[in-house]
């Protein structure tokens, strides 16, 4: 059987309400085992597609299997990801309702890969007017360049997202794509000064080194024969990934750069800043006998200032020195040793982070751009967001990582239990309860007002004097001491946890418990940049550089929100959004953590089914009923099962679904009337009656011809 193409495959359950031990969880593995080993990566729970990394090409994704997918109901045919993106678009078209597809699911295990075959569903089989080709084309190809900037290899996942990503596909009144609108969430820029063992640094720097443009490179001052010359790059001792060519990834980088419309000066600029950013690590500093800072290299600041059009005395005096403002009058002071690179990487990371929402809005205009008539009818919303992570040292961006995938499953159990408790109460019918996690106790001990971590960090963030990462970690013990979700290395009786290091805290979160070492959490979220460095900066010549470093930023006496406050702010924005929408889920599973295809590490993935609450949501569907459908489109497929209802039902919708339902000898307890809707309880019950109707009409073709609008 050639894998996604069967009409509904037959290995083990392609919908996991079809289980018969359906409370079970070695059943539940059992079956996405079975179903992995037959290359069947999908499989249902109701309307919520679960996915297991295949680590392999499969042949699922073709345009053959695009149109297979087209207008086809759910349980018709074999799951896939084409039949959830065709649903939403369905919706979109029919309903005018603003639809949204959330990805979850732990680092490397196909959240990525997931939303760019949801972008190709639709910049393939939507319909195209005259000028919308070209804005197919830059919408594929915002990736790239956002995963050569944003995209990072770690110990996880060879292309690991570095950013959170949330994209939105416009689509006119005829349903084809108009437009898109990107919204970034935090970056994680630390990578750009230090990698962790057997990590590397932002894609883009390995690609820019391997472009083989000679001229280009030597333009830029860079030198390719060895990446590992640069500072910013050893750190993580990898410069090479085997699953990576970086040098075909370039060749689709620049074509990716002339779909969007940078012109050759703009990417030309753009290459000079990241460049820059190499020199800049190779910035070194040593003391002279007075225990004076001082540059020891020369020529990485020279390619900087040249680069990046800024007077190079300037920024060498920026860099190891610092300007105070004290009584109106402005005094210069020496930096340590130790604070001038760290004054380096805040100049470095600033530089980066900002060019790389620079790029975002870059993008954005592009694909806003209005060449077209119509107006935006409807959109689709992509969340790709960094999953879940866990490593042997985590930090501030793995606090902010998980905090983040906490919203998100928050999200995903008050939308996934509410909008069903709506519907059986708007449709009149009577829901049982079932018992879940709430997570919600662990997103409140992170985010609270004045009590949650952030908001003790950002006390000792503005706390004059003493205040540092210890500080922090004895108010965190001093206020959440106690909390069911929070440990330190102290126990209640005075004794010692050992699990817990003394400059950790540990959270107990819905997927799994992590040791944070609080090491940086001040500095970062502070993320301050000494002012002269930022003068020096607002005098850039680089078009970039004017546009991301702006004097009123130095006028501005006001102090900017903290790191992590700001991320708050955007995902309590990001969950506004969502919230206006009508979701689809797709929960991405990681069989193993070596990357191989084809090995099904049941602990690993049984962890992962535990935490993704795919049991719980299986048991809510269960509870309540497995499908819904409106009377109208229940009796446009079903009519031709009973000669009362074919071929044309003449009554009220209601009465005809009865008369139907009666016909197919549906018991009492298989079925509910709502005042719009028929609810089947039992999947069985829809795929028999699928079954009558295939016998009836045999072939794929004709089932598919029949195109039904699914509620
Ligand atoms: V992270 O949170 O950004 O670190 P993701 O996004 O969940 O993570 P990603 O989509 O990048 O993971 O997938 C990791 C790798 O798995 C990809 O680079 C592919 O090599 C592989 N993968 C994932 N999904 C598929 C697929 N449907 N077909 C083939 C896949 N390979
Ligand atoms: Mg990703």
């Amino acid at each position: 059987m050639e894998s996604g193409l069967s009409a509904r495959d037959r290995v083990g359950v392609q919908d996991f309400l079809l289980l018969d031990n359906y409370t079970s969880e070695a059943a539940f593995i059992e079956n996405l085992r079975r179903r992995y080993k037959e290359n069947l990566i999908y499989t249902y729970i109701g309307s919520v597609l679960v996915s297991v990394n295949p680590y392999r090409e499969l042949e699922i994704y073709s345009k053959q299997h695009m149109e297979r997918y087209r207008g086809v109901n759910f349980y018709e045919i074999s799951p896939h990801i084409y039949a959830l993106a065709d649903n939403s678009y369905r919706a979109v078209r029919t309903e005018r309702k603003d639809q949204c597809i959330l990805i979850s699911g732990e680092s490397g295990a196909g959240k990525t890969e997931a939303s760019k075959k949801v972008l190709q569903y639709y910049t393939t089989m939507c319909p195209t007017r005259n000028n919308t080709q070209s804005i197919r084309e830059r919408l594929l190809q915002s990736t790239p360049v956002l995963e050569a900037f944003g995209n990072a290899k770690t110990l996880r996942n060879d292309n690991s997202s570095r950013f959170g990503k949330y994209m939105d596909v416009q689509f006119d009144y005829k349903g084809a794509p108009i437009g898109g609108h990107i919204l970034n969430y935090l970056l994680e820029k630390s990578r750009v000064v230090h990698q962790n063992h057997g990590e590397r640094n932002f894609h883009i720097f390995y690609q820019l080194l391997e472009s083989g443009d000679g001229a280009l490179l030597k333009r830029l001052g860079l030198d390719r024969t060895n990446p590992q010359q640069y500072h910013y790059l050893v750190k993580g001792n990898c410069p090479r990934v085997s699953s990576i060519s970086d040098k075909n990834s370039w060749k689709v980088v620049s074509k990716a750069f002339t779909v969007i419309g940078f012109n050759e000066e703009e990417v030309e600029e753009l290459l000079k800043v990241v460049a820059s950013v190499l020199h800049l690590g190779n910035t070194q500093f040593g003391e002279d006998e007075y225990g004076e800072t001082h540059l020891t290299t020369e020529m990485p600041i020279k390619y900087v200032s040249e680069l990046l059009g800024v007077e190079g005395s300037y920024l060498s005096e920026a860099l190891t020195h610092k300007k105070i403002v004290a009584k109106g009058e402005e005094m210069i002071g020496p930096l340590s040793l130790e604070q001038a690179v760290s004054a380096r990487d805040a100049l470095a990371k600033a530089i980066y982070g900002r060019t790389f929402t620079w790029l975002v809005q870059k993008i954005n205009q592009s694909l806003d751009e209005v060449y077209y008539t119509s107006k935006c009818s409807s959109v689709i919303g992509l969340l790709d967001i960094y999953g879940f992570e866990v490593f042997q040292n985590n930090s501030f961006e793995q606090f902010c990582i998980n905090y983040c995938n906490e919203k998100l499953q928050q999200l995903f159990i008050e939308l996934t239990l509410k909008s069903e408790q709506e519907e059986y109460e708007a449709e009149g019918i009577g829901w049982e309860t079932v018992e879940y996690f709430n997570n919600k106790i662990i997103c409140d001990l992170v985010e609270e007002k004045f009590k949650g971590i952030i908001a003790i960090l950002d006390e000792e963030c503005l706390r004059p004097g003493d205040a540092c990462d210890l500080t922090f970690l004895e108010k965190l013990e001093d206020r959440l001491g106690g909390h069911a979700h929070f440990v330190t290395h102290k126990l209640a009786n005075g004794k010692i946890r050992k699990a817990v290091g003394r400059e950790e805290f540990r959270l107990l979160h819905y997927a799994g418990e992590v040791n944070y070492n609080i090491n940086g959490f001040l500095d970062k979220n502070n993320d301050l940049l000494y002012r002269n460095l930022k003068e020096v900066m607002c005098q850039s010549s680089n078009q970039i550089m004017k546009e991301c470093f702006q004097t009123d930023e130095l006028t501005d006496q006001r102090r900017p929100e903290t790191a992590a406050t700001q991320f708050k702010l955007s995902l309590a924005k990001l969950m506004d959004i969502l919230m206006s929408k009508q979701p689809s889920y797709i929960r991405c599973i990681k069989p193993n953590d070596a990357k191989q295809p084809g090995r099904f590490e049941e602990v690993l993935v049984r962890h992962q089914v535990k935490y993704l609450g795919l049991m719980e949501n299986l048991r809510v569907r269960r509870a309540g009923f497995a499908y819904r459908r409106s009377f109208e489109a229940f009796l446009q497929r079903y009519k031709p099962l009973c000669p009362d209802t074919w071929p044309n039902w003449q009554g009220k919708l209601s009465d005809g679904v009865s008369t139907l339902v009666k016909h197919l000898d549906y018991k009492a307890e298989e079925y509910k009337l709502g005042r719009s809707k028929i609810f089947i309880r039992f999947p069985k019950t829809l795929f028999l009656t699928e079954d009558a109707l295939e016998l009836k009409k045999p072939t794929i073709g004709e089932r598919e011809k029949r195109c039904v609008i699914l509620i």
